[in-house]
């Protein structure tokens, strides 16, 4: 393969910059602006030294890594360079012109998986990692990282291996009880793997909002509070405030973080009927954001008995300004008050109590990826048909299904995935990883 380089670190000015090479050709390439590696350099020791470049000098670190002893499993060298961003980028086109290429998105990763250093699901779970912006998905991306889909995919492979085999056996030995016995007994197995994948399966609600962030929509009549609740919820002034009814328009977007999961909270125009095109814009859009939400804030002003008509699976009726009068209605879930901050933070554990599992999440294996998620659903679809198929089918039409089930799994960690799909889940991945 080429000798791909680029900048790993993030776009702009920092400290230091970190331009990684891997390839064949990446000690010979990275000699040339670091002289210092030409008199020859222990693998994994960082060498400091001076960079020269197209009249440019740097003092730097270069660090080598020998084949198949890298991230890539190829010769990498990464230069650690002071972090001026027009400083990298030249470095990166004078290192192009010395016949390293550009690497693309994800493509480091891509080698590592493609020369056997990890797994696609880790690999995945790097990228997770990369991405997390809750302390939930930093822990799920860590069990990616860490093997736990590979080892439960793993499991699963080894007893369909052990069914396959048992199989043959049977098929070398035709006699007709042994087949009746044989069929019996790969349809319980095959029910205790079904089990074991709705098991994981039941995860991946809570793992999709943790992976997402959990949508809240606040959503209710003009002068409700909303926007002082959505204030309240971020604990600084977002959105603007006034006593004048139809004072938000257009939806503001903002998130927090509670008890480790990301809340991404839309605060929207208050619903009424109105002339005023502008307003009506505002109020088509927090109906589509109703119908997108995974849990409505349905924010009542307790003092008024008008209540908004909203249709929504999962909502919260909250009593809003209690602040202003003592008896609350007995329909409310909750009251509150946005100016006071009362009741703030229980509003805050009923939004997560109404979407999030709290043991699938204190479990940790959870399922966030809905690639994981469609391909478990397909595993489980070929057991499903084994298991119809051992009382009328034939013992050789079951191994059919099997195999399916196991090459379902195999996508997963890559091992069955084709190249299309593997190009697929890199492009997801940023430059320079
Ligand atoms: N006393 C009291 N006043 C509140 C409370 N919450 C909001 N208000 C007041 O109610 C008025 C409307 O508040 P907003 O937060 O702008 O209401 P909104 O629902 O966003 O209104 P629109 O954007 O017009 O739909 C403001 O004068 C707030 O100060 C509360 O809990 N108690
Ligand atoms: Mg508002």
């Amino acid at each position: 393969m080429d000798t791909i380089c680029a900048i790993s670190t993030a776009v702009g000015n920092g400290g230091v910059a970190i331009i990684r090479i891997s390839g064949e050709n990446a000690l010979k390439i990275a000699s040339s602006v670091f002289k210092k590696l030409e008199k020859g350099v222990s693998p994994r020791m960082a060498v400091f030294g001076e960079l020269c470049f197209d009249g440019v000098r740097d003092e730097a670190l270069a660090l080598y890594f020998k084949a198949p002893h890298s991230f890539t499993g190829e010769d990498v060298v990464e230069l650690q360079i002071h972090g001026g961003y027009y400083l990298a980028q030249s470095l990166v086109k004078y290192l192009i012109n010395l016949g390293a290429r550009l690497a693309e998105r994800g493509e480091f990763s891509k080698r590592a998986v493609l020369n056997g250093r990890m797994d696609i699901s880790k690999a995945e779970g790097i990228i997770d990692l990369i991405n997390a912006n809750s302390q939930s998905q930093l822990r799920a991306g860590s069990s990616l990282l860490a093997g736990g889909m590979t080892r439960f995919v793993e499991n699963i492979q080894n007893a369909l291996t052990e069914i396959m085999c048992e199989l043959n056996v049977a098929l070398d030995y035709p006699e007709h009880d042994i087949e009746y016995i044989t069929a019996q007994k790969v349809a319980t197995e095959c029910q205790q793997l079904v089990e074991k994948i709705d098991n994981k399966l039941s995860t991946a609600d809570t793992g999709l909002l943790v992976a997402n962030g959990v949508n809240v929509v606040l959503a209710g009549l003009p002068n409700a509070g909303k926007s002082s609740l959505l204030n309240q919820l971020l604990g600084y002034e977002r959105a603007i405030v006034t006593d004048i009814a139809g004072t938000t328009r257009d939806t503001v977007r903002e998130s927090y973080e509670y008890l480790g999961v990301r809340f991404n909270i839309v605060d929207t125009a208050g619903l009424r009927d109105t002339t005023d095109r502008v307003e009506s814009a505002g109020i088509e859009r927090a109906r589509q954001e109703i119908s997108h939400a995974d849990i409505v804030v349905v924010l009542c002003d307790a003092t008024d008995n008008n209540r908004p008509n909203i249709q929504a699976i999962n909502k919260i009726l909250v009593a809003n300004k209690s602040d202003l009068i003592d008896n609350i209605a007995p329909d409310f879930d909750i009251a509150i008050s946005a100016k006071t901050g009362k009741n703030i933070d229980k509003l805050k554990q009923l939004i997560f109590d109404k979407t999030i599992n709290s043991g699938v999440l204190l479990g940790g294996d959870f399922l966030t990826n809905t690639r994981h998620i469609e391909l478990l659903k397909s595993a489980r679809e070929a057991l499903i048909d084994t298991i119809e198929h051992c009382s009328i089918a034939t013992l050789d039409c079951l191994a059919v299904t099997l195999m399916q089930a196991w090459n379902k799994l195999g996508e997963i960690t890559g091992e069955c995935a084709n190249e299309k799909i593997i190009n697929e889940i890199f492009a997801r991945f940023c430059l320079g990883k």
